[in-house]
């Protein structure tokens, strides 16, 4: 079905460049960017699909850097008493105002994180239909997506995406099975490299989650207790530059639905926070990974702590990888705050929801925006209305 499609897709490019006098430079190698170019728009040089509209992307030269703290966690892995207090306080600061910041000396290895940055490198340059051959289906979150072109058609983000899921328990086979399915034995072990950044992921975010339970004085282990026996997903984002980078944006202005992400980003640049009202890039920074708090930790912390706000840019040169691994509750535990957030200065403020209600309600009625959480609340309590009415 896909090769049918390409080979149409083709012809119709050599008539193209053929009738606009363009040299041809079309093979096989292709990437499905390159094809969205056959609908530039009258006026600007990237199909009108991709042009965002000016309140979204507005601002997009600035080069205001954003504050977030840069957390050293080798002296909270000692259990050296004066540093994790101040790491304590550090991220608190951060997550009481946009929910961003830097881990540095996290324990993961340098060498696995470069690992899986060349695998998905070498993955996004094959040909366009062997990245097919594992694209995504509606429903599953496993595989390769265009400008996630097959949800929607307006606002597409400029990326390529190759998505995995991680349970704890899971068999390596899960991973390992998906690349050698798809293009045979040497790939498997792409597969386990996958399985074991995710893993180390995760034990990462259970730090994480120990360090924002203290910062918030709640009970040990009553956050740890949501996220047993989670799945969480791992999104690798490919960004191909882009000639009209002010009006395309390669991830649009969003706050993560999940509870806690990991980013590691390479050194080009384009991760972006909203914070008092202005886009701040966030730099990247050798050997560093990005965390940052989505909806399901600010619904935890009774609205306490901030699920942040941020987008990716994109650039008229360069290319550019993210790795994002988004750590996620276990499917059915409710998501209710403990006892010392919730006071009368300090009613609740979101209702009690299950991850997997939230995360149905991302895939099948909402794009998620910067206001997912609160459009969730309000789809919650109406659904509610109607099945008691
Ligand atoms: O690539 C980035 O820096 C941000 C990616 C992101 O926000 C996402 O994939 O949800």
């Amino acid at each position: 079905m896909h090769e049918f499609f390409y080979k149409y897709l083709k012809l119709f490019l050599t008539i193209y460049h053929l009738i606009n006098f363009e040299p041809i430079s079309m093979d096989s190698n292709a990437s499905l960017h390159q094809l969205f170019f056959l609908e530039k728009s009258s006026t600007n040089l990237i199909p009108e699909k991709f042009i965002w509209p000016k309140e979204e992307n507005h601002n997009i030269t600035s080069h205001e850097e954003l504050n977030e703290p840069i957390v050293d966690l080798e002296g909270f892995f000692n259990g050296d008493k004066d540093t994790t207090r101040r790491t304590t306080e550090l991220i608190r600061s951060a997550c009481l105002s946009h929910g961003l910041f830097q881990v540095i000396n996290h324990g993961v290895n340098l060498k696995l994180i470069n690992s899986v940055h060349d695998h998905v490198k070498d993955f996004f340059k094959l040909p366009i239909d062997e990245k097919l051959r594992v694209q995504r289906v509606p429903g599953s979150f496993w595989g390769y997506s265009f400008a996630h072109a097959d949800r929607f058609t307006l606002n597409l983000p400029w990326k390529e995406t190759l998505s995995c899921c991680f349970h704890e328990n899971g068999h390596d086979s899960e991973a390992a099975g998906f690349f050698k399915s798809a293009f045979g034995e040497e790939c498997e072990h792409t597969g386990l490299i996958f399985k074991e950044y995710c893993k180390a992921m995760t034990k990462l975010s259970l730090t994480i989650i120990e360090i924002l339970e203290m910062s918030l004085g709640v009970d040990n282990s009553y956050f740890k207790e949501i996220f047993k026996d989670g799945s969480s997903i791992m999104r690798c984002n490919f960004y191909p530059p882009c000639q009209e980078p002010g009006l395309a944006l390669g991830t649009g202005p969003h706050c993560d639905p999940t509870a806690l992400t990991i980013l590691h980003q390479d050194q080009v640049g384009g991760l972006q926070v909203l914070s008092d009202g202005k886009w701040k890039s966030v730099r990247p920074r050798h050997g560093a990974l990005v965390v940052n708090l989505g909806d399901t930790l600010e619904a935890l912390s009774n609205g306490v702590y901030k699920s942040c706000p941020h987008r990716a840019i994109v650039n008229k040169s360069m290319e550019r990888i993210s790795l994002v691994f988004f750590f996620c509750p276990s499917e059915d535990k409710v998501i209710v705050p403990p006892e010392n957030l919730v006071t009368t200065e300090r009613p609740r403020l979101y209702p009690d929801f299950k991850w997997s209600d939230f995360l149905q309600f991302t895939q099948k009625y909402y794009r998620v925006d910067v206001s997912t959480l609160l459009n969730f609340t309000k789809w919650l309590i109406n659904h509610h209305h109607h099945q008691t009415t």
